[in-house]
């Protein structure tokens, strides 16, 4: 213990947190393999989201698949219906609903607001209730809008290196609070499902809108 104890002091020192100044000038190594020599292999851009290899999927929401998620209806009519909103990339290992399993995605939500109301994913509990999430934001600015079974509804801020610990039966929705892309990984259990049709149905208790130049949580 006492031999580790100055090793791990340094190892603190030197891995505090990138400066701006030296985010700018680190450049993100290629992909390293190439699929042929790691067919298996999943690879990952930590810095721009995306993901390369054969397990990996992908699906993306547009503004017209969000009918009824954002509170002005009008706004939301007026604009082009085939904006996307979000794009999430991820890999399944496993078969869904494989306990003990997990997944592992990227989220990349765009910068605009609806109306008032900032861009944000559709949101959703687990199936399974009990099952918790970890995001990890990379880039961007955001709010991560967190509800519970009761309706209780509270926001994490969202920024570049923010870790989010989601516990068992909160709903979770993120929105880009900022001008830029937001982006986060998540890592969820393949046994978690999604429940989407709760959200639909009554959504969060609170939203995320534009007020007096930045983003406040209201409650809805
Ligand atoms: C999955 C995880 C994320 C979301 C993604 C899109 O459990 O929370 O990968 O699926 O951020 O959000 P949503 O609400 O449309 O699934
Ligand atoms: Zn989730």
């Amino acid at each position: 213990m006492n031999i580790l104890l100055p090793l791990w002091l340094s190892m603190e020192t030197v891995s505090t947190f990138a400066t701006e100044a030296q985010r700018v000038h680190w450049k993100a190594p290629a992909m390293i393999a190439h699929e042929e020599s790691a067919p298996h292999q999943t690879q990952l851009d930590w810095l721009t989201g995306l993901m390369r290899g054969a397990s990996v999927q992908q699906a993306a929401k547009t503004l017209g698949e969000m009918a009824g998620m954002f509170h002005d209806a009008d706004s939301l009519r007026a604009m082009d219906q085939s904006t996307v909103l979000y794009r999430v990339q991820w890999t399944e290992p496993v078969a869904q609903g494989t306990e003990g399993g997990l997944f592992w995605g990227s989220t990349i939500i765009e910068p605009g607001r609806v109306g008032d109301e900032y861009f944000m994913t559709h949101g959703h509990f687990h199936l399974k209730r009990d099952r918790g999430e970890y995001y990890g934001t990379i880039g961007g600015k955001g709010m991560l809008v967190l509800m519970d079974q009761d309706r209780v509804t509270t926001a994490d801020v969202m920024f570049p290196g923010s870790l989010h610990f989601i516990a068992g039966g909160i709903a979770h929705r993120v929105v880009n609070t900022g001008d830029e892309p937001l982006l986060f990984w998540a890592c969820w259990p393949s046994d978690a499902g999604h429940d989407y049709g709760s959200i639909k149905a009554e959504g969060f208790g609170a939203r995320v809108l534009y007020r007096n130049g930045g983003p406040v949580l209201i409650p809805a």
